[in-house]
């Protein structure tokens, strides 16, 4: 392992790229492109990951109408919803661009069976108080379902959003995903090693789920403007905390960068 680190690190000295590691993996089954990433390894400084395309999956986190749309979770709670819904046109705009390459895509919905039975009684408490006795698993007023529900209209992906055919959903009751739902074996099977992060909410699942994957050794990077907090603060401080110690989560980059590297690269291979 160390000698492989003294290889890599001497890579990263003159090519500041965080390459492929082909010891680890073999070689590329699919297209290898880099993408530009912030800050890294100090801030102020940028540096490149080096992906390969059928060993990526771009991960869109719960980007349901509880957490973005009116009626929702989110909303009941008496939150901005611009926040969240702001990350809609340019995961949009990523969907667009991936959609027609290699690169998998995999959603995943936090929500509960109707019974209530995979909730926490305190999770399920908790959300009554801030809405003001609409929790989870209650109706609001002219609203659209039961929130947190699976099966209900606000527990659905936004339809800007909707998965197409091919893509992979995956459901979970936790903030995380790695604990209690079949996403492992989803990336296992897939043989993915590296994964492009976006969704709703920065500070919550989104960072929960890139803590599980960074530990389990999956290279992940955030795109920024895909993702979104109920609070602004928490999610400059979710983004900052990600690039800390060089990195401790990962990386982070944004649409743009994203959508750049994939169109000079991969535009045009067959699924
Ligand atoms: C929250 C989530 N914020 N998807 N869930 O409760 O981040």
């Amino acid at each position: 392992m160390l000698e492989q680190v003294q290889k890599a690190y001497e890579r990263f000295k003159e090519t500041k790229t965080f390459e492929f590691p082909t010891w680890l993996y073999g070689s590329p089954k699919g297209k290898l492109f880099k993408l530009e990433v912030e800050d890294c390894p100090r801030f102020g400084n940028t540096a490149y990951v080096e992906f390969d395309s059928l060993r990526t999956a771009f991960l869109v986190i719960d980007m349901q109408v509880d957490f973005c749309g009116e009626k929702g979770y989110v909303d009941v709670m008496g939150y901005d919803l611009s926040l969240t819904a702001a990350t809609i046109k340019p995961i949009e705009s990523v969907l667009n661009c991936v959609r027609g390459t290699d690169i998998k895509v995999i959603y995943t919905r936090e929500g509960h069976e109707p019974d209530l039975s995979d909730a926490p009684f305190n999770k399920v408490l908790r959300s009554k108080i801030i809405g003001d006795g609409v929790g989870i698993g209650d109706i609001p007023p002219n609203g659209l379902g039961r929130l947190l529900v699976r099966g209900q209209k606000n527990w659905d992906i936004v339809n800007e959003l909707h998965p197409i055919e091919g893509e992979y959903i995956v459901d979970k009751a936790g903030k995380g995903a790695f604990g209690s739902s079949t996403i492992h074996i989803v990336l296992k099977n897939l043989g993915v090693t590296h994964l492009v992060l976006s969704g709703i909410t920065t500070d919550v699942c989104v960072h929960t789920i890139m803590r599980e994957a960074n530990d389990y050794g999956y290279w992940c990077v955030l795109l920024g403007d895909c993702t979104g907090a109920t609070d602004y603060g928490n999610y400059q401080s979710s983004i900052r905390s990600i690039k800390m110690q060089g990195g401790v989560f990962g990386w982070v980059s944004d649409s743009q960068r994203f959508v750049q590297a994939v169109n000079a690269n991969l535009k045009l291979l067959a699924r």
